[in-house]
Parts: structure tokens; C-alpha cells; sequence
């Protein structure tokens, strides 16, 4: 009887507790963005061309819906997160472009963003991870202040970021609103002219104190043993240890994660891997045979496991949406001889498209795009719709049930039934940008790249840019790697295209 009672009142104080939670999360999901650094179409095992294990990513994947039509914006980063953050296309707002480590915040504060307008449907928002998107009024960041305006001020309720990239200076993490564990007496300084210290070393004077040499730029400021983009002195309380990045940014998450009991929450979280330069952990140090890229794509993987993780032993895995996918395309050698080029072998990066980050070529934005949502979404399912991340952010509001307010996120269409793979309905089209701002339609099948006076080739990292002074044509279903340019054959299919990019433009 005494333990029947007991076992009744385990009962009703369960109930209790997960109705309350429900209540609380009004039935909405936590919503987590994974959003990885260059991490090509074919990176991840899922995708069938990689010659390495991914098998976190790849049961999110199983347990999820996995597209294979699915875009960043661009095929570079800033202006992704831009376009994902605020749902407005950068190619409509100057100065969106890989941002130097210094510019001030390219968001401005009038923007509803993506953070933003989930707060309005009760959200909790937090980013964790790589930023790039600017920090600071127009007289730049205060580094030994209160750094602002930035994420905080724009619609996330906290912040721990990596300012800019790994490879460029400042190298120091920044939570909300401080740079982590500055000492006041040694106060940082950047520039992204000329050397601070004439005197200090550099990649370039000094290569001898370098552990990883660049192969193109990244020859200024040394901080631990690898030369940066940029130029910095003082904060060596505070610099980072690139070997920690990944368990640091895991650490802040499950914190996060595990503290978040009132409210559903969203948090970007944004990886610095596999973007360079490529430091795995000692954990992941030549453990995939394929050299530093593999390494870190093996750290990224754990990395999903360890999010996955966080949720299970919290209880929140079934009623979070995961979203997991790439700001742009992959590349090898992105600027540090880290022997990714050497130690490729049979590994396809790119799926069976051509081109890469920076091309207007398919490879530049197709990137991995995997949902998972235990509670609403079917597991094991492809969906091969034409998705991009710049819906996002109407689709999220209704996750959210906001509202998209006038004016505001103006490229963004909800696309939620094909989020949840409920439908397999494609965009009308789908505009992608590479990284001299050509501009690329795909309407159906078909995509139009428009003319570019800019260079075929990036030479420094050996990729095909897309960029052709005729206007391309591509049928994509029949030609998925883009070597036939039937543009000759359907001129007034390229009028008709470049047309509507035109008008698109104007919008
Ligand atoms: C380029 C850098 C590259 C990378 C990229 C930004 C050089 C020579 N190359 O300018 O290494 O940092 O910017 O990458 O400096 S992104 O993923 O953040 O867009
Ligand atoms: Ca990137």
C-alpha cells in the first residue's frame, strides 16, 4: 500500500513537472543552428562522396530528413549570416562582405532579426561561436571596454563569440559584452593597416616561431604559433588556444543548454570548424588520415554528438529542432599548408558539384542542410526540394508563431512544410552570390549565372569561380556539375532569367 501511495505521488510530481515544462515551452520547440564553416556538399558521410565517417551528422540525418537542394545564400560567410540573420538578400546592402576583424556591426540596430523576432514568440536566443559579422559602433569595437553594439543589441539575450574568424585578429573570446579574461593592464590593440609593434614578430619576418605556416596571406600577428590575418598586441591573458576551440564552444552550449528551463530557446550555434586554421584538438590529431581538415571534420562531428548529448540527458532532444548546415561551400587549401590538399585522396568535398566557397559554381552554396525534430518530423527521409537558408527566418516564425512584421526580412518565404518534410515544394527561385558578387538564379532546374568581369580562377586556392564574361546556362538536372553552357541553345530562356534577376534585384 505505502508503496503503491509512493510510487502515485512519483506519479503525479512527473506529471506535474513535464506539464509544467510544457506549458511553459507552450508546446514550442528549442530550435539549435548548427551552423558549421565551409563544410563542402560532400563533407559529411550522409551526403554518400566523403571518404571519412561522419556518423553524429549522419544520424541526425537518420533520424531527421536530410536535402539535397538546400543553399546558403552566398559562398562566402559574412554575407550568409547576413542574409540568414535578417532574411534580406547582402547583395542589396553594401559593405556585406567578408568583413575584416575590425568592422563595426553590419546589422543595423533598426533590423527585426531572426534572434529578434523569436524573442517576440518567447524565445530565449543565444550565439555561441563564430560571429563575423561585425562588432561595434562606426569607430569600430572598444576590445578593452564594453563591446557594443553587437549581438546583444540586436536581438540575442547572450553571446560568446569568436569575433571575426580563427584566422583573424582579435584572437580573443568576447561574452556579451567583454572581452573573456583581459587584463585591463595590457590592453589590446588592432589594426588591420600596418604593425602596432614594428617590432613584434610576424608570419612573414619570422617564420622560424610558426607551427603552421601560411600558404597565402595569414602572414601577420603570431598568436600560437600561427600567423593571422590582421595585426594585434597586448591581451595575452585573454588570447585563445585554437587547439581548445571545439570543447570550449561545446562547454558554453551544454551550459547554456542545461540552464535553459523556463523558456524555449534558440541558439546559433555557429562552429568554428572546419574553417582554417585547422588545429584539432590532440584528440582528433591525425586520426583520420586525411590531415588537418579531416581532423577537424572529425572533431565537428563528435561536436553534434556532444549537442545531441546535452539534449538527451536534459530530456529536451525530443522537442528540439536541430538544424544543421553550412555558411558556404568547401575549400582545401584556404591559406595554411596544413597538407588538406596533399592528403585528400579520394575524398569529394563537393558532391559531384563544381567550384567551391567563393564560386558562383554550385559547389560555392549547395552545402549539407539536415533537420531534426524528433516529436514532428519523420526520421530517414531526403527531401529534394530547392531550399534556402534565407527562408529561415519566415519559416522559424511560425515555429515561433510571430507574425513577419512589414518591411521587415523581405527575401524570406516561409517554407516550413518542406523544413518538416511535409512538402517537397521548391522555392519559385533562388538567388546565390559569390564572392565578387555575381549573381546566380536557379529557377526549376535550370540556372542562369549572369556575365562577370571577375576572375575565372582563384588562384590561391585553386578554385573555378564561375565567373565567364558570357551569360552561362545551366540545366541542372541533366548537367549537375555545370559543363555544358546552353546559353547559345536557350537565348531567350537567358533573357527571360536574367530578367527576372533583374527585377529581383530592383525588389
Ligand atoms: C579570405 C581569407 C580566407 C578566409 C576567408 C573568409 C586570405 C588570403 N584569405 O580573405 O582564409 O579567412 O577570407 O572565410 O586572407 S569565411 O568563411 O569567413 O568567408
Ligand atoms: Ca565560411
Amino acid at each position: 500500500m505505502y508503496k503503491r501511495g509512493c510510487r502515485f505521488l512519483l506519479f503525479a510530481i512527473t506529471l506535474i513537472i513535464s506539464t509544467n515544462l510544457h506549458s511553459q515551452n507552450n508546446g514550442k520547440p528549442n530550435i539549435i543552428l548548427i551552423y558549421t564553416d565551409d563544410l563542402g556538399y560532400g563533407d559529411v558521410s550522409a551526403y554518400g562522396t566523403a571518404a571519412i565517417k561522419t556518423p553524429n551528422i549522419d544520424r541526425l540525418a537518420k533520424n531527421g530528413v536530410r536535402f539535397t537542394n538546400a543553399h546558403a545564400t552566398s559562398a562566402t560567410c559574412t554575407p550568409s549570416r547576413f542574409s540568414l540573420l535578417t532574411g534580406k538578400y547582402a547583395w542589396r546592402k553594401q559593405g556585406t562582405g567578408i568583413a575584416p576583424g575590425d568592422a563595426s556591426l553590419i546589422i543595423p540596430l533598426t533590423t527585426t532579426t531572426l534572434p529578434g523576432m523569436l524573442q517576440k514568440g518567447g524565445y530565449h536566443t543565444a550565439v555561441i561561436g563564430k560571429w563575423h559579422l561585425g562588432l561595434g559602433d562606426a569607430k569600430g569595437a572598444d576590445w578593452n571596454g564594453k563591446i557594443a553594439p553587437g549581438p546583444l543589441e540586436i536581438g540575442f539575450n547572450y553571446s560568446f563569440l569568436i569575433p571575426a574568424t580563427g584566422d583573424r585578429v582579435p584572437c580573443v573570446f568576447v561574452e556579451n559584452h567583454q572581452v573573456v579574461n583581459l587584463d585591463k593592464n595590457d590592453p589590446i590593440k588592432v589594426s588591420y593597416k600596418e604593425p602596432i609593434d614594428p617590432s613584434a614578430p610576424t608570419g612573414k619576418k619570422n617564420p622560424a616561431l610558426l607551427k603552421l605556416h601560411p600558404s597565402h596571406g595569414h602572414d601577420m600577428t603570431i598568436v600560437n604559433g600561427i600567423s593571422r590575418i590582421g595585426y594585434m598586441t597586448g591581451g595575452n591573458a585573454a588570447l585563445w588556444k585554437d587547439e581548445d576551440f571545439a570543447d570550449i564552444l561545446v562547454q558554453k552550449a551544454t551550459t547554456y543548454i542545461t540552464q535553459q528551463k523556463s523558456k524555449p530557446f534558440f541558439l546559433y550555434f555557429s562552429t568554428h570548424d572546419i574553417h582554417v586554421p585547422r588545429i584539432a584538438n590532440e584528440r582528433f590529431v591525425g586520426k583520420s588520415g586525411m590531415g588537418a581538415r579531416g581532423d577537424v571534420l572529425l572533431q565537428l562531428d563528435w561536436t553534434v554528438g556532444q549537442i545531441e548529448a546535452v539534449l538527451k540527458k536534459n530530456g529536451l532532444l525530443e522537442n528540439t529542432m536541430i538544424i544543421f548546415t553550412s555558411d558556404n561551400g568547401q575549400v582545401i587549401d584556404d591559406g595554411y599548408k596544413d597538407e588538406a590538399v596533399e592528403k585528400l585522396g579520394k575524398h569529394q568535398p563537393n558532391g559531384i558539384f563544381r567550384g567551391g566557397k567563393y564560386s558562383a559554381f554550385e559547389a560555392g552554396t549547395r552545402v549539407p542542410f539536415i533537420v531534426s525534430w524528433p516529436a514532428k518530423v519523420k526520421p530517414g527521409k531526403v527531401n529534394d526540394a530547392l531550399f534556402s537558408q534565407i527562408d529561415l527566418y519566415a519559416s522559424l516564425a511560425q515555429v515561433a508563431g510571430v507574425t513577419k512584421e512589414e518591411g521587415q526580412a523581405q527575401d524570406s518565404k516561409n517554407a516550413l512544410s518542406s523544413l518538416m518534410n511535409q512538402s517537397t515544394k521548391s522555392r519559385e527561385f533562388l538567388v546565390e552570390q559569390s564572392l565578387n558578387s555575381t549573381l546566380s538564379l536557379l529557377v526549376g532546374n535550370w540556372k542562369y549565372i549572369e556575365p562577370s568581369k571577375g576572375p575565372k580562377i582563384n588562384k590561391d586556392t585553386n578554385t573555378e569561380l564561375g565567373n565567364s564574361l558570357e551569360p552561362q546556362l545551366y540545366n541542372l538536372a541533366d548537367d549537375p556539375g555545370e559543363t555544358k553552357n546552353l546559353a547559345s541553345v536557350y537565348p531567350e530562356r537567358v533573357n527571360e532569367m536574367k530578367a527576372q534577376l533583374d527585377k529581383i534585384k530592383q525588389n
